[in-house]
C-alpha cells in the first residue's frame, strides 16, 4: 500500500500584494521548492498522485461560521484597497483575489487525503498546501490561514467514516489555536501542539497556549500544549517530548486516524521558529507516529519559511511515509533545562487525565522559569521593553547546517533465515548462505556445545549480519534452536567487525552472558518477570514487569518511556531483538515493538526467535517489511507495581542517560 502525495500548482497562485513585514515570508516558493525537491529526489514518483478538489460549503461549515464563509467568498471581487481593508480585521494574514480558491483547494486536499487513507487506497500521505490552516478560527482568518484544513479534515473523517477518535499532532512551531478552540471540549479529538511561547511573549501571545490549558468539560485532558520558553530547541528536546509525553498519551488514547499539522518552521534555519532541530528529525517524528491507528496518517503542510530547511524536512517526512529507513539521528545530547521544565509542567498538568502519567512528578515547587511574565500593556511600553533588553531588529543571520545524512534503502528489505519446512512469507527473501569451512571451524571452537546444524545456522547468521553492515539487506529474522547462542554469536561477530554499537533487546529470559561486556559496545535491555536485584551497569538494564510482557499497558509504557529514549541516545548501528518462548507478549505488542525499533540503526534490526515461536514468523516479517502494527486498543492503567518499578529504574538511570529525564534539575538554571 502506497503513500499519497497531493499537490496542485494552482495553490502557488496567490501572494502578498502590498508591504507587510509580518506576512512577507509566506511566499508561493514555499510550495514550489518543496514539490521540486520531491520530484528531483524521485520521491514524488514513488507516491500515488492524488488530485486536489475544492472543499464544498458544507465541508467548510463543519468548522467555520456562515458569516465568515460568506465574507471570504466575496474577496475575489474586492479591489486592492478593499482587500487591504478586509485583511485589517484579522491578525498576520493577507488576502488576494485568488486566495479563496486556493483555500478551498487546501481544505479539499486535506479531505482528499483523508478519503484516500480511509478507503485504503493508500496507507498514508502528505498534502502540500497553501494557505495553511491551523490558526484560522470559526469566524476569523489568522496567521496566514484562511480555512482550518486539518480541523475540517478531522470533523469530516469522523462524520464520513464513523471513526471514534482522531489524534492531531501539530509539530509546527506556532500554536494552532484555531484547532485547539475547535476541539477543546471534544474528547474524540486529541490535539497536541508544541510551540514557541517564551512566557507568552511570542506570537500569538495567548494565555490559552500554556501547558495548563488542557481542554474543557468533557474534553479535559484532550488538549496537550507544550510551550517552549526558549528558542534553540534541538532534536533531543523534540524526541524527549515524544517519548515521555505525546506517545504514551497517544497509545493510551488509541486513535483511529492520525492527522499531522506538518509545519516545518520548527526546524533549524527558520526565521520564525529560531529552533535548532535538524530536518532529519522529521523522519523520526513521522516514524514514531506510523504505528498508531494501523498506520493511517495524513500529514498536511502548515508553516515553514526557510526554503532550504523546508524542502529538506518535507523530503524527510515523505521518504519516511514511503517506508524508507530513517537516518541515524545526530547530536542527541539530551534535552535542555528549559525543555525539561516545560515537559515537567505538561506532564504534571495532565497526570490526572492519563494513567500513563499517574506517576509523573507534581508541578515543580521551585521558582519555575515557566511562570508567566507580565505583558507590556501598550505599544510604547513594548518599545521601552525592547530598548531595555537591547533587542534589536534581528538581522536574518543565515544559519548553516549539514545536509541530512544519506538514506539507504537496501535492495533486499527483509531476509529470513528459516529451518526447512517453515514457509517464507511474501515479500521477504529466504536467506541461505553456503557454509564457509574456515568460519565453521572458527565457530566450532567458540561454541563447543553447538551441533552441526547449529553451526550452519551461526554461519548464515554471520553472513546475514555482514550483508546488513553493507546495507545490502535492511533487516532480518532468524528462527533458531538456541536464541542465547545465536545472540552471543552475532554480538561477537559485531564486536570484531567494526560495528560500533549493538543494542540488544531481549523479550523473555534468554540468558546473554555479560562477562566483560560493559565496555559500551553493547547495551542490553531485557524484559522479563524475573526480579534481578541491583542495577549493575549502565549498559545492562533488566526491566522487570510483574506479569512479564503479558500486561500490554506496562509493556508499552516501558517501551516508550525507557527503551526508545535509551535506544535513541545510545544510537546503535544494529539492533538485535531476541525473543524466547513464554514471554507472554501478544502479537500486536510485539509488532509495535518491532516497528518502533526500526527507527534506530537505519532500520537494521535482526530478530532472533526460538524455533518454538514459529507461529510468530508471519507477524514479525510483516512488521519488518514496514506494515503498520495493529492498534493495541485503548490501554487500561498499567499495574501500579510495574509503574513504580519503571519509574525507579528511570530515576536510577537518568544520570547516565539524559534522554530519560523528564524534570529539570531543581536549580532551574538559565543555561541551555
Ligand atoms: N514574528 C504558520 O506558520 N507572524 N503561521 C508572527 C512574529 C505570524 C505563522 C510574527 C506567523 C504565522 C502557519
Ligand atoms: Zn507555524
Amino acid at each position: 500500500m502506497g503513500t499519497a502525495l497531493i499537490y496542485d500548482e494552482e495553490m502557488t497562485k496567490y501572494k502578498l500584494l502590498w508591504i507587510d513585514r509580518a506576512c512577507k515570508i509566506e511566499v508561493p516558493e514555499r510550495l514550489t521548492v518543496s514539490h521540486d525537491a520531491l520530484v528531483k529526489t524521485g520521491l514524488a514518483d514513488r507516491c500515488v498522485a492524488v488530485p486536489v478538489r475544492e472543499a464544498t460549503d458544507a465541508d467548510i461549515l463543519l468548522v467555520h461560521s456562515e458569516e465568515y464563509l460568506e465574507g471570504v467568498k466575496k474577496t475575489p471581487y474586492l479591489t486592492l484597497e478593499e482587500l487591504k481593508e478586509f485583511t485589517l480585521q484579522y491578525g498576520d494574514v493577507y488576502f488576494h483575489p485568488n486566495i479563496y480558491h486556493c483555500a478551498k483547494l487546501a481544505a479539499g486536499a486535506a479531505l482528499q487525503l483523508v478519503d484516500s487513507v480511509m478507503t485504503g487506497k493508500v496507507r498514508n500521505g502528505m498534502a502540500l498546501v497553501r494557505p495553511p490552516g491551523h490558526h484560522s478560527m470559526r469566524s476569523a482568518a489568522c496567521g496566514f490561514c484562511v480555512f482550518n484544513n486539518v480541523a475540517i479534515a478531522a470533523r469530516y473523517a469522523k462524520q464520513k467514516y464513523g471513526i471514534k477518535r482522531v489524534l492531531i499532532v501539530d509539530w509546527d512551531v506556532h500554536h494552532g489555536q484555531g484547532v485547539q478552540y475547535c476541539f477543546e471540549d471534544d474528547p474524540s479529538v486529541l490535539y497536541f501542539s508544541w510551540h514557541r511561547y517564551e512566557h507568552q511573549k511570542f506570537w500569538p501571545q495567548l494565555r490559552d497556549s500554556d501547558y495548563d490549558c488542557v481542554g474543557k468539560e468533557k474534553g479535559a485532558g484532550f488538549n496537550v500544549n507544550v510551550p517552549w520558553n526558549k528558542v534553540g530547541m534541538k532534536n533531543s528536546d523534540y524526541l524527549s517530548v515524544f517519548c515521555h509525553l505525546l506517545l504514551p498519551i497517544a497509545y493510551e488514547f488509541s486513535p483511529d486516524l492520525v492527522l499531522v499539522c506538518a509545519g516545518f518552521d520548527s526546524a533549524i534555519g527558520d526565521p520564525e521558529g529560531e529552533m535548532r532541530a535538524s530536518p532529519d528529525i522529521f523522519a523520526h517524528l513521522t516514524h514514531l507516529l506510523m504505528n498508531l491507528a494501523g498506520g493511517k496518517l495524513c500529514a498536511v503542510l502548515e508553516g515553514g519559511y526557510n526554503l532550504t530547511s523546508l524542502h529538506q524536512s518535507v523530503c524527510q517526512t515523505v521518504q519516511t511515509l514511503l517506508g524508507d529507513p530513517a537516518p541515524r539521528p545526530a547530536n542527541l545530547d539530551g534535552p535542555c533545562t528549559s525543555a525539561l521544565e516545560s515537559l515537567h509542567c505538561v506532564r504534571a498538568a495532565h497526570r490526572q487525565y492519563w494513567s500513563c502519567l499517574k506517576h509523573a512528578a507534581e508541578l515543580p515547587s521551585y521558582d519555575i522559569s515557566t511562570k508567566r511574565i507580565k505583558l507590556p500593556d501598550s505599544e510604547e511600553e513594548e518599545e521601552e521593553e525592547r530598548q531595555k533588553t537591547g533587542e534589536e531588529e534581528k538581522s536574518a543571520e543565515e544559519e548553516a547546517w549539514p545536509e541530512p545524512p544519506k538514506r539507504f534503502s537496501p535492495p533486499v528489505s527483509t531476509a529470513l533465515l528459516l529451518p526447512e519446512g517453515v514457509a517464507c512469507p511474501d515479500g521477504c527473501q529466504r536467506f541461505s548462505s553456503s557454509d564457509d569451512p574456515v568460519l565453521v571451524n572458527k565457530l566450532r571452537e567458540k561454541f563447543l556445545v553447538a551441533s552441526d546444524d547449529d553451526l550452519t545456522t551461526l554461519c548464515s547468521l554471520t553472513a546475514l549480519v555482514e550483508k546488513m553492515e553493507k546495507h545490502e539487506i535492511g533487516n532480518g529474522l532468524a528462527l533458531v534452536r538456541d536464541v542465547s547462542m545465536a545472540t552471543v554469536c552475532v554480538v561477537q561477530h559485531a564486536a570484531t567487525a567494526h560495528r560500533d554499537r549493538v543494542l540488544i533487546v531481549c523479550v523473555g529470559d534468554a540468558s546473554v552472558p555479560r562477562k566483560g561486556a560493559d565496555d559500551g559496545k553493547t547495551l542490553l535491555v531485557q524484559f522479563s518477570n524475573k526480579e534481578s536485584g541491583e542495577q549493575k551497569s549502565k549498559f545492562h538494564i533488566p526491566v522487570c514487569l510483574h506479569k512479564g510482557c503479558s500486561d500490554v499497558s506496562g509493556f508499552t509504557q516501558a517501551v516508550l518511556g525507557l527503551l526508545l529514549p535509551l535506544g535513541y541516545e545510545y544510537d546503535p548501528s544494529l539492533v538485535l531483538l531476541a525473543r524466547t518462548p513464554g514471554s507472554g507478549l501478544c502479537d500486536a505488542a510485539w509488532q509495535q515493538l518491532t516497528g518502533l525499533l526500526q527507527g534506530l540503526a537505519q532500520g537494521h534490526t535482526l530478530v532472533l526467535m526460538q524455533e518454538a515461536e514459529k507461529a510468530c514468523v508471519g507477524p514479525t516479517a510483516s512488521s519488518l517489511l514496514g506494515v503498520a502494527a495493529p492498534p493495541l486498543g485503548k490501554l487500561h492503567a498499567p499495574l501500579p507495581e510495574d509503574v513504580e518499578a519503571l519509574e525507579r529504574l528511570r530515576l536510577a538511570l537518568q544520570a547516565d542517560w539524559k534522554l530519560l529525564r523528564t524534570t529539570a534539575p531543581e536549580t532551574g538554571g538559565e543555561e541551555h
